[in-house]
């Protein structure tokens, strides 16, 4: 199986795009070289939900960029050789491995000990955060900041990817703290040049520390 070949993932909420619709930015996005989208869309039904993951699939799939599923390990399954992104509600991890032995698989943690838990269960890379204050929801809780970040990098080894307020000018500090890249929604998604925006974070995501 391959392994995480990508520092940027793209989170989707198609509420956060300033009216525009999702899969024209998408597109922008991944012409100017991103690597992975996580489809996170839970207000879909699921025959919607399918549907524009199909579409998705389709537009990556001529990139040679990787699509992971929000929870819907149904939905991942349907599609070759899509991505699982489990959140703290979803299946198990061991039970999410167990059904999808090949396919990539991300976590979304909040904590150290979730970390720690999640690389032992079979998770290929974590999520953590919020490291700061999100403009996309509340629901993640107050800020944990840079030290469980630092934290979780020096008891665990597989990547973590740093949520939560990430900006272009933040890239650097979570990285130092020992973040593999990051995940975002609203500086890509909300960006008037989204293009403009991947192409900034790419670079700061891979540039030499
Ligand atoms: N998960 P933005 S924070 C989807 O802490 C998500 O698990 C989080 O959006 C977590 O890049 C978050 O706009 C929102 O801050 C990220």
């Amino acid at each position: 199986m391959p392994g995480v070949d990508f520092r940027l993932y793209l989170v989707t909420d198609r509420m956060r795009t300033g009216g525009r619709p999702l899969v024209p930015l998408l597109r922008l996005a991944l012409g100017a070289g991103l690597r992975a989208i996580q489809l996170r869309e839970h207000d879909l039904d699921t025959s919607s939900l399918l549907a524009l993951a199909k579409e998705l699939h389709v537009l990556i799939g001529e990139t040679g960029a990787r699509l992971f599923m929000n929870d819907r390990i149904d939905v991942a399954l349907a599609l070759e050789g899509a991505g699982i992104h489990l959140r703290a509600d979803s299946l198990p991890v061991t039970v999410a491995r167990g059904l999808a032995s090949h396919r990539l698989l991300g976590v979304s943690t909040h904590s150290v000990d979730e970390v720690v838990r999640a690389e032992a269960e079979g998770a290929d890379f974590v999520v953590l955060g919020p490291v700061y204050a999100t403009p996309s929801k509340t629901i993640y809780g107050p800020p944990i900041g840079l030290r469980p970040l630092e934290e979780a990098a020096a008891r665990t080894r597989i990547p973590i990817l740093a949520i939560g307020g990430i900006t272009v000018e933040r890239v650097r500090d979570v990285r130092k703290a020992g973040a593999y890249g990051v995940a975002v929604i609203s500086s890509i998604l909300a960006s008037d040049d989204v293009a403009a925006s991947t192409r900034a974070m790419l670079d700061s995501v891979t540039a030499p520390l």
